[in-house]
Order: C-alpha cells, then structure tokens, then sequence
C-alpha cells in the first residue's frame, strides 16, 4: 500500500511537472553565461524576478537583478524599484524598460515621488550597469545596483504599462494587480530556502536553469515545494 502510494504520487508529481515549468527556475536567458543565484515568481502581473545578492562585495554590497514581464500592451513599459522608504510606489526607486523614441529598448532610472507624470532623474542607489530586452512578448531589465549597507530584505514594487508618449512611460491600469504588484524581498533567501539543496537533489526545473531554486511566490512556491518533496520521496523510494 505504502508502495502503492509512493508510485501514485511520484506519477502525480511528473503530470504535474510542466505546469511548472512556467516558473522561474525554467527561465533562461540569451546570453548563455547570464546566471543569478535566486529566482522568484512575482504573485501579480505575470512578472518574475532573477536575483544574485553579494552583501561582502566591495565597496557596496550589491544586487544584480533580471526582471521579467509582459508590458500591458506591446509599445508599453515595464518596471522594477527598490522602495527604501516606503512599500508602493511614492519613494520607489524604479527602472523602467520600454522602447524609446529612436526604436531602441532602454532602462532609464526615476525616482517616483508623486502619482503625477514621471521624469527621468537619478535614484538613491548607484546603478552599476543595466540594460533591457525585448522578446518573445517578454521585457528583461538587468540591473545591478549598490546598496549603501548590508540588508536582509528590501521593499520592491514592480509594475507594467500600457503606453509610452514621446518618451515618457504614462501612467499604469489601477486594477488590484497593480495595486499589489509589491512585497519583501528576502535577500539572504538562500537561508530559508527550501531544504531540498541543489547540491545533493538538483530539481529538473533547477537544473534547466541553472539557478538556485529560491523563493518563490506563495502558491507557485507551495507547490514547488511539495513537488520537490516528492521527488525526494521518489529518490529516496526508488533509489534513482
Ligand atoms: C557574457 O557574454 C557576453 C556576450 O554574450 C559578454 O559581453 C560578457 O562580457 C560576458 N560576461 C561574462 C561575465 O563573461
Ligand atoms: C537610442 O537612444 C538611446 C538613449 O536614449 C541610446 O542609448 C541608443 O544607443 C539609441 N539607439 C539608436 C539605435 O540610436
Ligand atoms: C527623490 O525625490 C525625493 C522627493 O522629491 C527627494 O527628497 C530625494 O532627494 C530624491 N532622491 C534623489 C536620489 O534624487
Ligand atoms: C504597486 C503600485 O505601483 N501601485 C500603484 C498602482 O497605481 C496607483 C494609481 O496610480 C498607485 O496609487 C499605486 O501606488
């Protein structure tokens, strides 16, 4: 019977395994050598974020980031900010990726501090390189940032527009995805990461993408999670 059991839910997790492929972990990028130690599936408007922090680099602790989204229309924008002085968007430190008026897709830096039309302006953090990509339906703004000091987590918000005009990203929906589109990050992830390590039971998503499996968004997170966990189960019953 308990056999019975390991087969069923060993059989349910590898249905179940493409699904979840649309996380993450399956992500990759075009230039091949483009890796991050953490990945998340952001919980509102299809967004992902690829995340390596490096607390002990010199000067400045930094952050380099891959965000990933489909802009609400094709000619739209999309964003990723650190909020060091609040959680939404008054404060946010954003980059912003969208194609400007020469036809080119660019990040340009803004520092929102009103709900009214945004200008290009320098951010509190130091932006050490950053560059944006447009395939697939898909914008990717790679960033690496400075960080003044050593943090545990930070506050990030992320959003998608449906336009820019003469160079200027207008504003966004005011559904509650973009209400939302805004949590924690945990930086030192890889300590509350989920116990399967990649070391001794690499996951197949895992090792597509050759990222740690980090966080993840609660439900994708869960899921994964369990299905890791009966991988494991499966290893260990199996012995494969
Ligand atoms: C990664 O590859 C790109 C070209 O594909 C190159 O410009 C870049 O310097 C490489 N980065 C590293 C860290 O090797
Ligand atoms: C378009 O303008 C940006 C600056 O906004 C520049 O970095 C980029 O090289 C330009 N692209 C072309 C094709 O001229
Ligand atoms: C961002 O804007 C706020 C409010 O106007 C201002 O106090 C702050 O100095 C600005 N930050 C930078 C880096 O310019
Ligand atoms: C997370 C986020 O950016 N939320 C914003 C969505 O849009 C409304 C209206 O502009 C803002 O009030 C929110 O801050």
């Amino acid at each position: 019977m308990a056999a019975f059991c390991f087969l069923f839910i060993a059989t349910v997790a590898l249905l179940i395994s493409p699904a979840l492929s649309l996380t993450c972990t399956s992500q990759t990028f075009s230039q091949r050598n483009t890796t991050f130690a953490n990945c998340l599936d952001l919980p509102t408007l299809k967004a992902f974020l690829h995340w390596t922090y490096s607390p002990t680099a010199r000067p400045n602790p930094t952050l380099s980031i891959a965000f990933i989204a489909p802009p609400a229309k094709p000619d739209g924008w999309v964003a990723w900010a650190l909020n060091p002085t609040g959680s939404g968007m008054l404060g946010a430190q954003s980059l912003i990726a969208f194609k400007d008026t020469n036809g080119s897709i660019v990040v340009k830096t803004y520092n929102i501090s009103s709900y009214g039309p945004i200008s290009e302006s320098k951010i509190s953090y130091d932006v050490l390189s950053k560059r944006a990509e447009y395939s697939g339906g898909v914008m990717t703004i790679f960033a690496t940032l400075a960080l003044p000091a050593a943090e545990a987590e930070v506050n990030q918000v992320w959003q998608v527009g449906a336009a820019v005009n003469n160079g200027v990203p207008a504003k966004h929906a005011f559904a509650p995805e973009n209400l939302s589109s805004k949590n924690t990050l945990q930086l030192m992830s890889d300590a509350a990461a989920p116990s399967i390590s990649p070391a001794s039971a690499p996951s197949p998503a895992g090792r597509q993408s050759g990222n740690v499996t980090g966080g993840s968004s609660r439900i994708l997170g869960s899921a994964l999670g369990l299905y890791g966990v009966l991988v494991l189960l499966g290893v260990t019953y199996f012995g494969f």
